[in-house]
């Protein structure tokens, strides 16, 4: 058997993705549409308030084209929370104008194909922050949820340790290039959900996600080994940009 990578996990992640009834929300009455919003900010307030006091994070962007309308990305230490947060939404008012279109789960993940020998990584502060991130506040994300391939001929989880690490090394570096462009959490999925990561990216720039897609296209890990599912490309609500967004 070859040498299972081991991997440091941190925050559990939801991706929450919901589409907006917009005939029900536009034959609503004011008053309901007020109310549904007043309850739809009061609960960003309090994921906001967690996230304050470092106890878990947020992301909330729409989402462009027809897969869906929004994401909220939550980041918690439990999934006992994750759940909560999920049926905290259901129940609220502004929930009866959505509907689920797509959700994922999985755990901030940092793999020890890099890792310097001898070095304990959790004593590393860089890794353990890496590990609870506070979600960026930049203005686009791009998820997709990715595997990599089990084939007889080219089979990620067969090749020995060393093969591994000289391809996630030559990854990294690509990675690198794009540093202050991209920020990218990855998340480990193998026992949560259908794929084995999700990948959330955020820029500024949402062109710096194709490139940076792109180029790893060429790199042998993704070129060979990477089997990629839906892409989700979005724009960062704020408490303002969501307001407009529902007004009818
Ligand atoms: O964590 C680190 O920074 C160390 C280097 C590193 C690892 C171990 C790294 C760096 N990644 C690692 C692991 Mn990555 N990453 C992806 C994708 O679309 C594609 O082709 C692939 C999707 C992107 C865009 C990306 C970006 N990475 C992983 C793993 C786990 C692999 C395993 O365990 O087998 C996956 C699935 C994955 C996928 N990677 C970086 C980036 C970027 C931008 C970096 C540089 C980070 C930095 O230096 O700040």
């Amino acid at each position: 058997m070859s040498e299972a990578a081991q991997t440091l996990d941190g925050w559990y992640v939801l991706h929450d993705f919901r589409t907006v009834d917009w005939a029900a929300w536009q034959d609503a009455s004011e008053a309901e549409r007020e109310k549904a919003t007043r309850e739809l900010l009061t609960l960003i307030g309090g994921w906001e308030e967690t996230e304050a006091r470092k106890e878990g994070s947020l992301a909330l962007y729409s989402i462009v084209g027809q897969k869906a309308d929004f994401v909220f990305m939550h980041l918690r230490e439990t999934l006992q929370e994750l759940n909560a947060i999920e049926n905290s939404y259901n129940k609220s008012a502004f929930a009866r104008f959505t509907k689920p279109v797509h959700s994922y789960v999985s755990v901030v993940e940092l793999s020890n194909y890099m890792g310097q020998p001898g070095v304990d990584p959790m004593q590393v502060p860089e890794i353990v922050a890496r590990l609870k991130p506070i979600l960026p506040k930049a203005e686009h994300i791009c998820f997709y949820p990715m595997n990599k391939r089990r084939l007889l001929g080219d089979n990620w989880y067969m090749l020995p340790m060393d093969d591994r690490k000289a391809m996630m090394r030559s990854h990294g570096m690509i990675g690198r290039s794009y540093a202050g462009k991209v920020k990218q959490i990855i998340s480990g999925s193998v026992g949560f959900d259908d794929w084995e990561w999700g990948v959330t990216l955020f820029a500024d720039d949402a062109l710096q996600f194709k490139k940076l897609v792109y180029e790893m296209r060429f790199d042998e890990v993704s070129a060979r080994y990477g089997e990629f599912g839906e892409f989700y490309v979005g724009n960062r609500l704020t408490r303002d940009s969501l307001s407009e967004l529902l007004k009818v």
